[in-house]
């Protein structure tokens, strides 16, 4: 086999090393575990190198870099069938050998689409299933389709299972939009068992004259051959996106240049897109930025308090995978313009390559003026348009859609946005119930529960060198009274900036109220003109608190969730907030952000990493069905004292192009 391996530590697994990986890995088992279903590759990964090896390598010159190579590295999770136990194998593929190897009781590696597709059928056939349905007055099992989702809870089994619950719909149609059609009953699915183990049914409420509510059968649709041509607008006329001069950024294997911007893009089966190595050339000096930035977890509770909706709690990231979940992307539609796109590889269940194909979409965006100033007098204005380098990924989470965009721009910022859209997650209720306050009917009999969206971004930053600081910052009114002499007038007020010690201290929630931002500093470097350290300030108008009470499993087990910020000192070993194994997880503070923040760790010009959580609120609208239109929420990271002034005023003024006026005389 020849086995293709990237020249950069930060790439990932390419198909081949996927597949020598998963031989390596095969010829260790007994020859009794060799049938392909006794057990399943969860997941084969890069185990990425140390950052002190990874930045060496990057950092040396040509001649030593091959010496500096870090070794390559495969962390495989197996999955026994049907015992549960979890092998986790760490495999050298410069040294082609099994370096480590422990297996694990009662944890649950992230849930595979394919197994949720290998679950989906037998849930469809299976008797208890199939009688439930047949009481419902549904006999033709092809309509009934299951979404299985991980159990979320489960107070017998726990983690000791490998459990889903598969949320249930109906079809009229094989493309018809099932979440119009949500049935009321819950099967339990135990994965490696391959079989319902449990039915749980939603309770028609006491004043409700159903037991249980019938099957809404009113079609609610959005594709296009359903709405029928003669129903879509006809008053669009095109807008074309063209770059006749082709695209201002190189790619160099996944390394990008754009507008004195460089960085790195990695993919992987759990956060999808890694953006590594991000630096910008500051009048031709090259000045690091972030090492490693990517979404590490989520978290969507749902607020309805009985069963089986209480169970409702999605760890995207550490349950599913986004890189798993990623979609193959389109021309034209998803991504307007001129693009560059990159595969996702990810691994089947049986070990080999499952290739994405065009799952990173990487383009450049305008986003309107960068600035403008006329000066009154004389009439002499000058406008910069701004563009954006996007880098992007849309996954599909069962009934959601996310779309994953990281933007940089040619000030200096650096930005994430989700569009969240596809489809509300729906029960059903009975048409006598009323599904408030813990969900929207957004049709009869059709409602979406109350329900919340928290991202975490894991923010690995090196502004100016690895030994960074991380501040609070908010801003007060002056602590002068009216009339005092610091406060004649009373109009005082200014910026508050509290640097953390610790990981205990480094623990805060957003305060609009006081307009609250983080600054990542490096307080070895202080700029010129402000003798303060240089910084990038973190903003955030998307953080709402978790609403779940503490001691609720789902507070408990998404503790990273709590709190908009925490910082910790740089561990490789520390990605997943919510724990390597989030899929089950007890809540109990035993791993993840908690437990590695239980003791106070000095985390004042250190090697950092910054956390965030942001996201939304959503108490669904009618309007967002049957399709959701995008909500968006995120963060950006803004250069703050960090440049000698605007970094884009060399933009060149704004061409006409292809511009044209469409009323009156042109402006000649
Ligand atoms: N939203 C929960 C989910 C995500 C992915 C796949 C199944 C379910
Ligand atoms: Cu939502």
């Amino acid at each position: 086999m020849t086995i293709v391996s990237p020249s950069h530590p930060l790439d990932p697994l390419t198909p081949s090393e996927i597949r020598h990986v998963a031989e390596i890995v095969r010829a260790t088992r007994s020859p009794d575990d060799k049938t392909p279903r006794d057990y399943i590759f969860s997941s084969i990964c890069l185990k990425e190198p140390h950052k002190d090896k990874t930045l060496a390598y990057l950092q040396s010159v040509s001649e030593e870099a091959a010496a500096l190579m870090p070794e390559r590295e495969a962390l495989v999770i197996l999955i026994d069938r049907p015992s549960g136990l979890v092998h986790e194998i760490l495999v050298s593929i410069t040294d082609e050998k099994v370096k480590s190897a422990k297996t694990l009781k009662n944890v649950q590696p992230t849930q595979h689409v394919l197994e949720m597709i290998e679950a989906e059928k037998i849930i469809t056939k299976d008797p208890s299933v199939i009688e439930e349905c047949r009481k419902l007055g549904i006999t033709d099992m092809k309509n009934v389709y299951a979404d299985p989702w991980t159990v979320g809870y489960h107070a017998q089994f726990k983690s000791s299972k490998r459990l889903m619950q598969a949320l249930m719909y109906m079809r009229t149609s094989p493309d018809d939009n099932q979440y119009a059609h949500p049935l009321d009953f819950v099967p339990i699915y135990d994965v490696n068992a391959q079989k319902v183990v449990e039915i749980l049914r939603q309770e028609t409420s006491e004043a409700s004259k159903y037991d249980r509510p019938t099957v809404p059968l009113e079609n609610h649709q959005f594709l296009p051959e359903h709405i029928g041509v003669e129903n879509l607008r006809k008053d669009i006329k095109p807008i074309e996106i063209t770059q006749p001069e082709g695209v201002s950024f190189t790619v160099r294997g996944r390394e990008i240049e754009w507008q004195n911007w460089s960085m790195h893009v990695g993919f992987n089966y759990r956060e999808g897109v890694i953006i590594n190595n991000v630096s910008y050339k500051d009048k031709g000096n090259v000045r690091p930025l972030f090492y490693r930035v990517s979404v590490s977890e989520m978290v969507v509770p749902y607020a309805h308090p009985k069963e089986p909706f209480n169970h409702k709690m999605a760890f995207d990231v550490g349950e599913y995978g986004l890189g798993n979940l990623t979609n193959s992307l389109e021309l034209g539609c998803d991504c307007l313009g001129s693009i560059y796109y990159m595969d996702g590889v990810c691994n089947n269940l049986d070990g080999e390559p499952w290739v994405i194909p065009n799952a990173i979409c990487i383009h450049e965006e305008d986003t309107g003026l960068l600035f403008k100033h006329t000066d009154y007098r004389t009439d002499k204005a000058h406008s910069a348009r701004s563009r954006r380098l996007v880098i992007s990924q849309i996954v599909t989470a069962a009934n959601y859609d996310y779309g994953l965009y990281f933007y940089f721009y040619q000030d200096g910022t650096f930005q994430y946005e989700v569009k969240a859209t596809g489809e509300l997650n729906t029960q059903v209720f009975a048409e006598d119930e009323n599904p408030a306050p813990y969900g929207t009917a957004v049709a009869p009999q059709v409602v979406g529960q109350h329900h919340q969206h928290l991202f975490m971004m894991r923010i690995d930053p090196m502004l100016d060198g690895r030994l960074n600081s991380v501040a609070q910052v908010d801003v007060l009114p002056s602590e002068y009274p009216v009339g005092h002499v610091e406060n004649p007038i009373g109009n005082a007020f200014s910026p508050i900036t509290t640097i953390y010690s610790d990981t205990t201290e480094a623990q805060a929630h957003g305060n609009l109220e006081s307009s609250r931002t983080w600054k990542i500093i490096n307080e070895s470097k202080l700029h010129p003109y402000t003798k303060e350290p240089v910084g990038y300030k973190l903003v955030s108008p998307n953080t709402p608190p978790m609403l779940p009470k503490p001691g609720s499993l789902v507070y408990e087990r998404a503790k990273f969730a709590t709190k908009t910020i925490w910082v910790t000192p740089y561990d490789p070993d520390q990605i997943y907030p919510a724990g390597f194994y989030c899929s089950q997880s007890p809540g109990d503070d035993s791993m993840g952000l908690p437990a590695w923040t239980k003791e106070p760790q000095s985390v004042r010009g250190r090697d950092v990493v910054v956390w965030l959580t942001f996201g939304l609120t959503h108490i669904p609208r009618v309007e967002d069905f049957p399709v959701m239109p995008v909500e968006t929420c995120g963060w950006a990271l803004k250069a703050c004292n960090f440049f000698l002034g605007n970094p884009g005023i060399d933009i060149p003024a704004a061409q006409k192009g292809t511009s044209k006026r469409v009323n009156g005389a042109c402006c000649a």
